[in-house]
């Protein structure tokens, strides 16, 4: 799209976005671990996520990045500028899926900051500054927990050795399998200075859908907390054992996901509770349940909020535990606080999306990022545009192209914006 330099009139090609390029590298990358439903699953270090890398770095050269891989196995693009010695913007996202997972979460991040890179180059356009794209390992914590690891080890969150003995559910570690696909990279995972760091990411909730707004500026990021449960009663036969005697686990996890609901009802308004994954041992139809591990997320904008809840679930597991006769541990595997992004971000992704033209609002993310990480060491903002029907984390999860390309031609203007020394 050729646009007018208002100071010598004559034509000048400045950066724009391709938007059918960029739909074929999406639809390209969606193939890989394509579920039949339309979602992707492509588990962190799973072979899919292997093949989406591979892809991923590929495409990186063939724009002429300069491609880092990290010891947690993130890897950067970065592009030159005009000032080598200058901070980089950064802007990305992760392309690990959830298990059956959506298309779009995390993966319009990274590939449209690949697009943005891909418009400078078409239009011949050096940044003063460095521009650095990224993909964070781990972003998802569903395969290993904590989530945004592979961020969290670059921002000093969590040291390196904590993540490689983070293990799955098979009892393979994070380490041992980076290892396996290739991605244990030499680059030291600590933070570089950054100038800024932008994330462009579907809203995965109800909110810009409802209000037929294409684009958000996210102003923060919900703290969150995760919990580990384990309950420990008695594996008895289920037709003899008279209802007295029993110690059942799954009774007493059946009262604490009512407690989360009752928690959430009253503790704050913007309070969310979940209690998401549910293992029960021996899980036979006439075996009374031995052994329940589940898991619990709270989260608000409120720390205190989020602390209150924890305080009380914590109570509810022991008076469930007691009431049932039965062990019991309780581990919060992962604590983040509530935090606002930073102001001037924030106003280069207004400005941005005034330059692109679009509507737009502001809004707080319920859902966490890598940039809840990247905002504790620089200025960092989001762009969030609409989900439809506000579904995320599953296969049917969608956004419409046009609103995808909106978010990416603001997420250009943002990064131009702040490329400038
Ligand atoms: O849990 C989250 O909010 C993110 O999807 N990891
Ligand atoms: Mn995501
Ligand atoms: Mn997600």
């Amino acid at each position: 799209m050729l646009k007018f330099a208002p100071l010598v009139g004559f034509a000048m090609v400045t950066a724009s976005i391709d938007e059918r390029r960029f739909r074929r590298r999406f639809d390209e990358f969606s193939e890989i671990g394509a579920t039949e439903n339309g979602g992707v699953n492509r588990p962190s270090l799973s072979d899919e996520n292997k093949e989406a890398r591979d892809t991923l770095i590929e495409w990186f050269r063939d724009a002429g990045l300069t491609v880092r891989i990290d010891e947690m196995g993130n890897i950067f693009g970065r592009r030159s500028g005009m000032d080598s010695d200058a901070d980089p913007v950064v802007f990305g996202s992760h392309i690990d899926s959830q298990y059956n997972g959506g298309r779009y979460d995390g993966v319009i991040g990274v590939l449209g900051g690949l697009e943005v890179v891909e418009a400078l180059n078409d239009a011949d356009e050096t940044t003063e500054r460095p521009l650095e794209v990224v993909a964070w390992s781990n972003e998802e914590g569903v395969r290993f927990q904590p989530d945004m690891l592979g961020s969290g080890v670059f921002c000093d969150i969590f040291d390196l050795d904590y993540a490689y003995e983070r293990e799955d559910k098979d009892g393979d570690t994070f380490g041992e399998e980076l290892e396996r696909i290739g991605y244990k990279g030499d680059e030291p995972c600590e933070a570089h200075d950054i100038h800024c760091y932008f994330e462009m990411h579907v809203e995965q909730g109800p909110f810009l859908e409802r209000e037929d707004l294409p684009v958000a500026a996210v102003e923060g990021v919900f703290g969150f907390s995760w919990m580990n449960v384990t309950f420990e009663g008695q594996a008895n036969h289920a037709g003899p054992t008279p209802m007295n005697m029993r110690h059942d686990a799954f009774v007493a996890t059946a009262d604490v996901t009512d407690s989360v609901r009752r928690i959430t009802a009253t503790e704050g308004t913007d309070l969310v509770g979940t209690v998401g994954s549910v293992d029960v041992w021996p899980n036979a139809i006439n075996v009374i349940p031995e052994r329940v591990e589940f898991t619990v997320d709270f989260r608000s904008y409120d720390d205190e909020v989020v602390d209150a809840a924890v305080e009380r679930i914590r109570n509810e597991i022991a008076h469930a535990a007691e009431r049932e006769g039965l062990e019991y541990e309780f581990e919060e595997i992962m604590r983040i606080d509530a935090d606002p992004f930073d102001q001037s971000c924030i106003d280069t992704v207004v400005d941005a999306a005034e330059t692109v033209g679009c509507e737009y609002t502001r809004l707080v993310s319920g859902a966490g990022h890598d940039a809840n990480y990247l905002n504790k060491i620089a200025p960092t903002s989001m762009i969030f545009v609409p989900s439809v029907d506000g579904i995320s984390h599953r296969e049917s999860e969608y956004t419409e192209w046009e609103d995808v390309v909106t978010g990416t031609e603001v997420l250009l203007e943002a990064v131009r914006s702040k490329a400038t020394v």
